[in-house]
């Protein structure tokens, strides 16, 4: 028997473990931030659950109610927005909740309230539940301004002000990829131990890609630079291959696979949609982070997305974002096309 490899095996860093690691590196803190978390990862597992059970449960189908994007609510989503919102009041460290279902932002009871607040969009990409594809959970976390005095303000703060983001894929297996500002790492979950296990650690994004992610069927009302950028993508000039086209049309699983093999992923405003589809606050910002903290860029078209300042909750932003390289192009193109019309 291979007792080092044995013992590689069973000293595994679980998520908890790692973030109170990375406590320990700041003398004072006080392990709020890791009770926050604590009752993030209990929403995912139980997402995770409900996911997995959706077609022998019957749980999914429409719940007839529709989001504030008047969009048709899956059960599903019903039931993920109800767990992340009870797991995050009980924790008893928010203050400020955003989430994609809900209209309002939740302010939490007195009683009850902490100095977190977050942004989340508790079941992502839901119109492919039905048919089983990887969906996620996405979230950022902020800092409130001012305990006494708290307002939408603390959650209409440009994305570099946030402390934390992660998503959970519900997928063939569940990960959790997490940033807290120094890196990002991902987590596994063992159904067996109904632990999250550090499997990628330090996760970095390739500087350049070969994949390109985009609905191509909104092309004929996108605007030049995105168009001559995913022409680019399939006849390139330079004598580069053509890139490879992969949407799965879910934005957690899209940014997974952008992530690990590099790339870019594409939600460009269009004609019919000057600020394309995807929401500033739970969607845009948190895979943002990610992106930057792995070494890669994202952009809006106009700016470093991270740079935004939202108006509004339910907020949204075109957006470009991926490996280093990839985004450099882009935004070459916007310039170009910026530079002309002031000419
Ligand atoms: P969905 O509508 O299935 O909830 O913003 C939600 C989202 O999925 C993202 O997850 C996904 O990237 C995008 O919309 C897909 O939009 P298109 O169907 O327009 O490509």
């Amino acid at each position: 028997m291979d007792h080092a490899e044995d013992a590689h095996r069973t000293d595994l860093m679980t998520i908890t473990r790692h973030v109170l690691n990375e406590q320990s590196r700041n003398p004072e803190s006080r392990g709020d931030f890791t009770i926050l978390l604590s009752h993030i990862v209990f929403g995912c597992k139980f997402v995770a659950s409900a996911v997995n059970k959706a077609g022998l449960a019957k749980l999914i189908g429409l719940a007839g109610e529709t989001n504030v994007q008047g969009e048709e609510q899956k059960k599903l989503d019903v039931l993920s927005n109800e767990v992340f919102i009870k797991a995050l009041v009980s924790s008893g460290r928010t203050c400020v909740l955003v989430s994609e279902e809900d209209e309002e932002a939740t302010f939490v009871d007195p009683k009850l309230r902490g100095k977190y607040c977050v942004c989340f969009d508790p079941l992502d990409g839901s119109s492919n539940i039905d048919c089983g594809v990887s969906i996620g959970t996405i979230f950022g976390i902020y800092m409130i301004k001012d305990k006494d005095n708290v307002t939408l303000e603390d959650v209409l703060q440009p994305g570099k002000n946030m402390l934390a983001a992660g998503y959970c894929m519900y997928g063939s297996s569940c990960t959790l990829v997490l940033s807290t500002g120094s890196g990002v790492n991902g987590f596994t979950l063992d159904p067996s131990l109904g632990e999250f296990i550090l499997t990628h650690p330090d996760i970095k994004i390739p500087k350049k890609g070969k994949i390109y992610s985009v609905n191509e069927g909104n092309a004929r009302n996108w605007d030049t630079p995105t168009a001559t950028f995913v022409e680019k993508c399939k006849y390139p000039k330079d004598g580069s291959p053509p890139r490879s086209l992969r949407y799965i049309g879910s934005m957690v699983a899209d940014i997974h696979r952008t992530l690990l093999y590099g790339g870019i992923f594409l939600y460009p405003a269009d004609g019919k949609n000057p600020n394309g589809k995807l929401r500033v606050l739970y969607e845009v910002f948190p895979m943002s982070f990610l992106m930057e903290q792995a070494g890669g860029q994202s952009f809006t078209g106009k700016e470093r997305a991270l740079d935004l300042v939202p108006t509004k909750i339910h907020d949204r932003s075109p957006i470009f974002l991926g490996s280093y390289d990839d985004v450099e192009e882009i935004k070459a193109l916007y310039a170009e096309q910026a530079k002309s019309s002031s000419d």
